[in-house]
């Protein structure tokens, strides 16, 4: 089936097209990156997931960042309509972003991340994949 197999190369192609998104004008927005504190977490309520704002140049986190946007699903495992709460919680240390969610089953989480760094133009724009465990 060539035909049905050049239709999948181009949703796929488009796909990716589609989660790249729009880039931001300035070069220095991208020397920032969020990195999950810990890649493993279990199934079930109140859960921790902390991340870590870095600046990779300096190779430090950045602190007072704020958060704008979040979305947390399974989208990794095929089930992006899978969507869970996230609420952010106080981090233990500065630079760190800790945030509260349900994993109701076990499998590969995606957590979807934008960030506003102070004196920087754009926007961080990460997506994490936390695997969770039963
Ligand atoms: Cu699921």
């Amino acid at each position: 089936m060539k035909t049905s197999t050049f239709a999948r190369a181009v949703l796929v192609a488009l796909t990716g097209f589609a989660m790249a998104g729009p880039k931001p004008a300035l070069a220095d927005i991208k020397d920032y990156e969020f990195q999950l504190v810990q890649p493993t977490v279990q199934v079930g309520s109140d859960r921790v997931v902390t991340v870590r704002l870095l600046n990779k140049k300096t190779g430090k986190p950045v602190p007072d960042a704020v958060i704008f946007a979040t979305r947390l699903d399974m989208a990794p495992d095929a089930m992006e309509e899978m969507v869970t709460k996230v609420t952010p919680v106080p981090a233990s240390e500065p630079g760190s972003y800790s945030f509260k969610a349900r994993f109701s089953m076990e499998g590969r989480w995606q957590l979807s991340l934008g960030a506003k760094v102070q004196g920087e133009t754009g926007t961080v724009d990460n997506k994490l994949v936390i695997t969770v465990q039963k």
